[in-house]
Formats: structure tokens, sequence, C-alpha cells
């Protein structure tokens, strides 16, 4: 079978090309990918504090329980296991450490394993400084295969959903960290 990979950037037409970027994935053909923005009142110092805690995620992500680190010291190439919440069809994830740019403020992490059903995720995490340099845009794109069974509609709405829950608890916890 063929299975070419185009070059694309993610749903990320809002963004400077400074930015996009870091948001173009290779997308298979059986594959989806898309992008989620978010504003946010605080500092990237701030904001950046918490999204660079690869070994941390149940910092912000309130779907995951619980998160250990099975390999690695903080360095890409770092492996996490991810344990979710219960009501989500999966217990857990193992996730790998792809880029940790404290300058760039970029993260990037893809699933390696675990018993759910986001086969080959791969997601990127920026941070830009609003003009004012008092807040932060979020930017996080991913690219995942689309399950057998679903669409690529779906899937959209099924990742979606999570990563902006993800951002806007980021959010949250980010504009009350100094208050
Ligand atoms: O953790 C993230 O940053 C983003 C996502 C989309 C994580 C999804 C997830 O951890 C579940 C919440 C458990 C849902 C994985 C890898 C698979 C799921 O089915």
């Amino acid at each position: 079978g063929c299975n070419k990979q185009i070059s694309r950037p993610c749903a990320t037409n809002r963004v400077p090309d400074s930015v996009a970027r870091y948001h173009t994935h290779a997308v298979g053909q059986n594959q989806c990918c898309s992008a989620v923005i978010q504003q946010i009142n605080s500092p990237v110092s701030t904001v950046w504090s918490v999204v660079r805690r690869f070994d941390n995620p149940q910092a912000y992500k309130h779907f995951v329980k619980s998160c250990h680190v099975v390999d690695g010291n903080g360095d890409v190439g770092t492996l996490r296991e991810v344990h979710v919440i219960s009501g989500l069809p999966a217990a857990k994830s193992t996730e790998r450490l792809e880029i940790l740019d404290d300058e760039r403020h970029v993260l990037s992490f893809s699933v390696v394993g675990g018993d759910h059903r986001l086969a080959n995720y791969r997601s990127v995490t920026t941070l830009h400084p609003t003009p004012t340099g008092n807040g932060t845009v979020v930017v996080e794109s991913y690219v995942v295969d689309i399950p057998p069974g679903n669409t690529k509609e779906e899937t959209f709405g099924f990742v979606d959903t999570i990563v902006k829950c993800n951002l806007q608890s980021l959010a949250k916890i980010a504009e009350n960290k100094f208050r």
C-alpha cells in the first residue's frame, strides 16, 4: 500500500510563518493534523514554567491521574508513563520527549505506547509573547492516526476537545500563579 506523506502546516493560518514552521507536520494519508490556539493573561516565563515540566503533566492536564518517568532525566528521549482518570477509552499512555527548547519555548512529545486508540500521536506546543509582553499565545498542534472505524471529523472532535481542555486549564493555573 501507498502511505504518502505530505508536509503541511496544520490549521495555523492565523499565526506568523516564524510560528507555523514548528507546526508543520508530515501527515500520512490515514492521519489527521490540527492545532488549538489559546490566549493566556500571564507572561511566557510563567506559562513556560508549567509547560516545560515533562515529568508533571498532571499540573494542568485534568485527564492525567498520575505520571512516572520511566527512563531518562528530562532530556530529549525521556519516557513517561501517564495514567489517566477513569471514564476515558484508555488507562495509560507511554510518551517520549521529542523537543524541549527553553530559549524558543517549544515542547514536543510523541506517544510510543499505551492501551488507547491514538496511535502515532505527536504534538508540538509553542509559547509566544503578546506585543505588550504581559500575555502569552499558546499554539498546540498535533498529528495522529485516524483510528480504524473512525472518521477524520470524529478524530478532530475527540482530540481538539482534550487539547482545548488542557490549554484552558493551563491558562487558569498560569493566571493564578503569582496572585
Ligand atoms: O495529553 C495530551 O497532551 C493530549 C492528548 C490528546 C492526550 C490524550 C490521551 O492521553 C487520553 C486523554 C488518554 C485520550 C491519549 C494518549 C489517548 C486517549 O485516548
